[in-house]
């Protein structure tokens, strides 16, 4: 099966849902069905990716059932109801993880990993084999794959110059709401406030918030250049998803079933991870086209500040021993 998106692939995200959907209807009988939870909207690239993919890997013994913008379990919820037994998959980051799990709180810290392929390299190594064991022994989740979600930039209201970290001073910055992420805006000089995902486009539309932070693809999918006016392109977080599955779910599964849930997840985030690079290079001419201005901030005062701040933080604390030399030296 190939594993690239096609445009009609990527159109007929909603159509893929539906056959998806009666397939369930006739054969669920025979079917184990697999539910999964995301904020994230069906039009998104993870969302489609796995809609088509994932779903056509798994398909001659389960049902894929997606929920999407938070219908089924908030954000942020969807691990512990993994673990619990009432929901199969999700669609999972490092700052939900470094929740649960102290140690991964090293892959939410800004300017650390280098982008998509130093990501599956990281992955691929013994270093991912032992923080996702961790997840396993610790949570009874099984982390199946690594995808890109893209390089997140500021993106803000209003027409003041962002150049340094102390052009961010008093800017109201909607950051996701756990403690890595807020840490993050507070590092980057801004004023972190949390707002969960599907309010934020209403919050830059009201001035509730001044800006918010996303990858470029995430910036278009939900249509928050309608309501801003500047993309600032600090880089500070090449954004990295995981997709969660159910530990229980997995140990009922043949080893021949096993084997196809594995390659569907691979073969539908190494998809995702190429589509949101090739729609991250065409963005920024998209956004100039809608009005917003976009433009490049002094990076290494950024870099400089957050990373500072990260290794002096309380976070660096639970780091496993070395595991930042190791991240760093993998090439
Ligand atoms: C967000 O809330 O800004 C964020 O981008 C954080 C990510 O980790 C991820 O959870 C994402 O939302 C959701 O999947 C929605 O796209």
């Amino acid at each position: 099966m190939s594993i690239s998106f096609s445009r009609r692939f990527v159109l007929s995200a909603v159509t893929a849902t539906a056959v998806a959907g009666m397939a369930a209807g006739a054969l669920a009988q025979d079917k184990i069905t697999l539910r999964m939870s995301t904020p994230a909207t069906e039009t998104d690239f993870r969302s489609v990716g796995l809609a088509t993919i994932f779903a056509d890997g798994v398909s001659d013994f389960a049902v894929y059932e997606p929920h999407y913008n938070d219908t089924l379990f908030k954000q942020g919820t969807e691990l512990v109801a993994i673990a619990r037994g009432n929901l199969d998959m999700s669609i999972t980051s490092a700052q939900e993880l470094a929740k649960l799990i102290p140690e991964w709180s090293i892959f939410t810290a800004g300017y650390l990993m280098r982008g998509p392929e130093h990501q599956r390299k990281v992955f691929e190594s013994d270093i991912g084999k032992e923080m996702f064991q961790l997840v396993e022994d610790k949570l009874g989740v099984k982390l199946l794959s690594v995808m890109y979600f893209g390089t997140r930039q500021l993106n803000l209201r209003g027409d003041k110059v962002i150049n340094t970290p102390e052009d961010l001073k008093g800017v109201k910055l909607r950051m996701p709401g756990t403690d890595a992420w807020q840490f993050l805006g507070k590092a980057l000089g801004a004023d972190p406030t949390p707002m969960a995902f599907t309010e934020v486009y209403t919050g830059l539309q009201t001035g509730a918030i001044d800006g918010q932070d996303n990858p470029l693809p995430t910036d278009k999918d939900k249509k928050f250049y309608e309501v801003t006016d500047q993309i600032v392109l600090t880089g500070h977080l090449a954004d990295m998803n995981f997709l969660a599955f159910s530990k229980s779910v997995w140990d009922g599964l043949t080893p021949e079933q096993q084997d196809a849930v594995m390659k569907a997840a691979k073969d539908a985030s190494a998809a995702i991870t190429q589509s949101i690079v090739d729609n991250e290079a065409e963005l920024v001419s998209f956004f100039e086209g809608e009005g917003l201005k976009v433009y490049t901030p002094d990076v290494d005062a950024f870099r400089t500040r957050v990373q500072k701040m990260y290794l002096e933080s309380d976070f660096s604390k639970d780091w496993p021993e070395g595991m930042l030399e190791r991240i760093n030296a993998v090439e």
